[in-house]
């Protein structure tokens, strides 16, 4: 089959939407796609120097809380690549800025007599349920989705709420096409607790007497509720030695590390920060907690699953089509450490019960989250809509 030009726009920080459009363009490349990524930096997942080019574009690094700057520095490049690499599709991750941009690129590329890419976009979680809610910022997300010649969601709640928050029609079309990993990446290891006591050098780490380690990775943005974590840490070590790896980092990092000391917890705390390779640290959690407020999909939680560690987190959103309560982790109410305290404690102290929960937590990523039918599952959609494009121009949109 022949191959496309692809360009990728996304955030190059630690958050999901950022990391998944890594994967994509990765396992695109390795497909033999010409792939582009465009964005304000390296993304800290894209490994190493493959066969894709980064553009590195004066644009938004992070998911946007307020208003978006102007989007046109990201347009003229996606444009001007479009035109020079002859691109077949751009594929936005995340609504703003990536959605105005592709629609003023594709508007550049028109402008200058050649064939217009698709716009594909994939919303990815607070671009709905955050940005869709404010008045300002609903109309430019729901121009985006329309505008598109195909749209994604990485769940079924997302697809739900997407239509409804943006007021689309429900017979546009919004494909489901879940977050994958990459099981050699994040993968179950028993040879001890691996670097996890260097970052606690104090504690005693012999065997039957090491610590209890629970573990969080996030973009620390309020709606993951991190402090979450450190109230349900201190529930715990009432009950049992415990420590929390705290990975990533964001606008909530201060805040939590002062509600750690608050708490007198501080020492059991350790901030790893951002960094480009995760599965050791995951695979030596006992426990991966997400208490989030409001969560699409979780992949930091699918990358637990694929580490064989079973997850504790929030009956929210997208979260149970990743995570099935009694069998590969355990779901409780949002913002309610207690409860996420309780089931970490009953699970720390049934080993064996824990134990089955890893083995099944990494059979059910290998059998439902692979990126083999995923990415097949994305290239027929890219096919598609380059067919469309090609026979009949891009797509109007039934825009009522
Ligand atoms: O919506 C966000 O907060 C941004 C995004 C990110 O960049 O972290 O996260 C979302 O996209 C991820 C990848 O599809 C999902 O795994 C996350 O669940 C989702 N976050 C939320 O819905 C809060």
């Amino acid at each position: 089959m022949s191959t496309l030009g692809v360009g990728i726009a996304c955030f190059p920080t630690v958050g999901g939407s950022g990391v998944a459009a890594s994967q994509l363009a990765m396992q695109l490349a390795a497909r033999g796609h010409r792939v582009h990524v465009f964005s304000a930096g390296v993304p800290v997942r894209l490994a190493g120097d493959g066969p894709w080019t980064v553009h590195e574009v004066d644009t938004s690094p992070r998911p946007p809380s307020g208003a978006v700057g102007r989007p046109m520095a990201l347009a003229r490049a996606m444009a001007q690549v479009t035109v020079r690499e002859s691109l077949d599709l751009l594929h936005m991750h995340y609504a703003l800025p990536h959605g105005p941009a592709a629609l003023l690129a594709r508007e550049l590329v028109r402008d200058q007599g050649r064939r217009p890419p698709g716009l594909v976009i994939t919303l990815h979680g607070t671009d709905v349920t955050g940005l869709g809610h404010d008045a300002a910022m609903r109309g430019q997300v729901r121009e985006a989705a329309l505008g598109s010649d195909a749209v994604m969601t990485p769940s079924a709640w997302l697809r739900r709420v997407a239509t409804a928050t943006l007021g689309l029609s429900p017979s546009l079309q919004i494909s489901v096409v879940p977050n994958f990993v990459d099981p050699e990446a994040f993968h179950p290891l028993d040879d001890g607790a691996g670097e996890v006591p260097a970052l606690f050098p104090a504690l005693d780490w012999s065997p039957g007497r090491r610590p209890a380690v629970l573990l969080h990775a996030s973009n620390f943005r309020p709606v993951k509720r991190v402090g979450d974590t450190v109230r349900a840490l201190a529930e715990v070590r009432r009950r049992r030695p415990a420590v929390l790896v705290l990975v990533g980092d964001g606008p909530e990092r201060g805040p939590v590390e002062a509600l750690a000391t608050s708490l007198g917890v501080r020492d059991a705390v350790a901030f790893s920060g951002e960094r480009r390779s995760l599965g050791d640290l995951f695979a030596h959690a006992d426990l991966f907690l997400l208490p989030s407020e409001q969560e699409s999909f979780g992949l930091a939680a699918l990358e637990s699953l694929a580490s064989g560690v079973p997850v504790v987190a929030s009956e929210v959103g997208g979260v149970p089509e990743v995570v099935t309560h009694g069998k590969t982790g355990w779901l409780v109410p949002p913002r309610d450490p207690g409860a996420m305290a309780a089931a970490a404690l009953a699970l720390l102290e049934d080993s064996a019960r824990r134990a089955a929960m890893g083995r099944a937590a990494r059979a059910s990523a290998l059998a439902r989250f692979q990126p083999g039918p995923i990415v097949s599952r994305v290239e027929e959609i890219y096919r598609e809509v380059v067919v469309r494009v090609t026979r009949h121009g891009p797509e109007d949109r039934d825009r009522t």
